[in-house]
């Protein structure tokens, strides 16, 4: 026996023992969370859930590990408004963030600050866009407003405002894998949200895309052409792929193009050409741009005098596609390089992974571009959730649940006390199968931003998932009834159809009952219509039709008097 045998065994068992603590250590740690969202992500447009129009393999990983949900959707289908219910688990006539217009009301209590002061280490990178700094963050990088594709500037926690050089889709990640690598404490759990601008308009894609997305051929939806009869609100919003779109910052056509041909602009078309693309790209990335799109503006310069109303529609249809499709292709890599990121870091195991968007968006059906609408393109919202271990891999939830219960579901997952006036339910159960504590049966919807740009009027709504029952108030006061398993599309109001009378009358009642439990009102709506219009009429709004603005000043102010 030599000196060291009777020691031996000690020292394998303290070596083995330390190990167990610290595998004891990373069990009981509680989970990271990661909340990935990009501007107006249409779900039609991640293969997970649609492969016809892009292939999105590095998003659908999300799916793969963990669940897919099908049915999930907004309470207010716009940018701030969905990010302040992310923010507070409240609806948005609650939280007061009812539009893009006014600044968001920081003496709102949030679901980060909540787990910064349960020990979380939280960070945030890329679009918040709510007016204001975000509460309850060790460090932020986010974009002014809406950002910039190119060259962006940020709005940093301890550097102030600064610019970036290179394509905002890798920048936000460049930043988020820094955060990861070199700022977080391995001892602590963190909430990272990574936050993408893209694929918001006026989609200006990355210059290694170019090349490939302008010479796709994009299959057109079956709604394209559709002639808005029953619903006067679609009939009267202003977002028509056709119409609607400018020629120069949408769809690519230079200014000097529009010059040549004679063609009017469309709204404020060449200054959104100007802060998009001509005032942000360098010499460099404006010499790609200009060579990737000289052929699409050569070919239409010859073809548009011969093209019919149709054919110019279908024109158009294709050149928005192919840039909305181009930006995502970035998202896409991008959310590759995060996951691979964590694969190598042992960060998976113990981590929650949301891929979400803070809408969706319609890619041509309706004939439409932009969202607002509870018509499904834009009401529902891409959902996908890893979180290994507990989610059963490549599963699938039908159950229709909100960006309204993401900050309840956080707080659950880390095990903290959610506030007893958020409005929303943890998904936990849903995830983990647990389904027996879950039994919701219809949503609240609710959309403000009217009158404003697109022009798409006030409404709210009870969703089933048989049924969506419609009040647009401001300015009409008009009833929608959509049979969502008979007529998927949404094409067909069936509110006067006699055969409807029993399940319009029980959807008012529901609807009744829903307000009053989220505790929405008439008297709310009005509150809030004067507050708008009080302030519109003052200060004006970004991107509105100025005549139409004007006409509904003067019909209000001939009604109040
Ligand atoms: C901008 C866009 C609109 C878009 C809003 C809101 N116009 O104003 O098309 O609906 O943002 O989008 S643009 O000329 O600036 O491109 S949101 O995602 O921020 O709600
Ligand atoms: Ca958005």
């Amino acid at each position: 026996m030599n000196k060291y045998s009777a020691v031996l065994p000690l020292v394998i068992l303290f070596i083995f023992s330390g190990c167990q603590t610290k595998e004891e250590e990373k069990t009981n740690k509680r989970p990271n969370i990661i909340f990935i969202m990009s501007d107006d992500h249409a779900y039609q447009a991640i293969s997970a859930y649609d492969n016809r129009l892009i292939k999105t393999p590095n998003i659908d990983r999300i799916a793969e590990m963990g669940m897919l949900f099908t049915n999930a959707s907004v309470t207010n289908s716009i940018c701030a408004p969905s990010r302040a219910v992310i923010l507070t688990g409240k609806h948005s006539h609650i939280n007061g963030k009812i539009d893009n217009h006014f600044p968001f009301d920081t003496t709102n209590v949030t679901f980060p600050q909540i787990l910064q002061n349960s020990g979380y280490q939280t960070a945030m990178f890329g679009k918040l866009h709510f007016g204001n700094n975000p509460k309850g963050f060790d460090q932020f990088k986010i974009l002014p407003g809406q950002g910039a594709y190119y060259n962006p500037d940020f709005i940093t926690k301890n550097d102030g405002e600064i610019n970036v050089k290179g394509y905002v889709t890798d920048i936000i990640t460049d930043m988020t894998l820094d955060w990861l690598e070199n700022e977080r404490k391995e001892e602590d759990p963190f909430m990272l949200m990574y936050l993408h601008k893209a694929p918001h308009r006026s989609w200006v894609m990355a210059e290694r895309h170019m090349e490939e997305f302008t010479n796709k051929i994009i299959p057109e939806p079956e709604t394209l052409f559709d002639d808005y009869k029953s619903r006067p609100a679609a009939k009267e919003a202003e977002m028509s792929i056709l119409k609607h779109l400018s020629w120069t910052g949408d769809s690519k056509i230079f200014p000097e193009t529009i010059d040549a041909m004679g063609l009017p602009e469309i709204g404020i078309d060449k200054l959104r050409y100007s802060f998009g693309i001509k005032d942000r790209l360098d010499t460099t990335q404006m010499a790609n741009f200009k060579n990737a799109y000289q052929k699409i503006n050569d070919e239409f310069k010859e073809a548009y005098p011969k093209m019919s109303e149709e054919e110019l529609m279908k024109w158009r249809y294709q050149r928005y596609m192919q840039d909305y499709l181009g930006t995502i292709k970035a998202v896409d890599e991008n959310v590759g390089r995060l996951l691979d990121y964590l694969e190598t870091n042992n960060l998976m195991e113990n981590t929650i992974i949301v891929y979400t968007s803070d809408q969706g968006f319609y890619l041509g059906e309706h004939g439409w571009f932009d969202k607002r609408f509870i018509y499904d393109e834009s009401f529902k919202t891409p959902l996908l959730v890893a979180w290994p271990g507990k989610v059963k891999a490549g599963s699938k939830s039908d159950e229709m649940v909100q960006n309204l219960d993401f900050a309840q579901t956080f707080l659950d997952v880390a095990g903290v006390e959610q506030p007893a006036d958020m409005q929303g339910e943890s998904l936990v159960p849903i995830l983990t199968g647990k389904m027996e504590d879950w039994n919701r049966k219809s949503v609240y919807y609710h959309y403000y931003e009217y009158p404003a740009e697109h022009m798409v009027n006030r409404h709210y709504a009870i969703v089933t998932k048989e049924y969506k029952l419609i009040h647009y108030y401001f300015d009409m006061d008009h009833w929608e009834l959509i049979d969502r398993l008979k007529d998927p599309k949404e094409l067909t109001n069936v509110y006067n159809d006699p055969a409807y009378v029993d399940i319009r009358k029980k959807l008012h009642k529901e609807l009744e009952q829903i307000r009053t439990k989220y505790g929405d009102s008439d008297e709310l709506n009005q509150q809030y219509i004067n507050e708008f219009m009080n302030d519109v009429g003052k200060n004006g709004i970004f991107g509105v039709n100025e005549e139409k603005l004007q006409e509904i000043i003067q019909k209000r102010n001939k009604t109040n008097n």
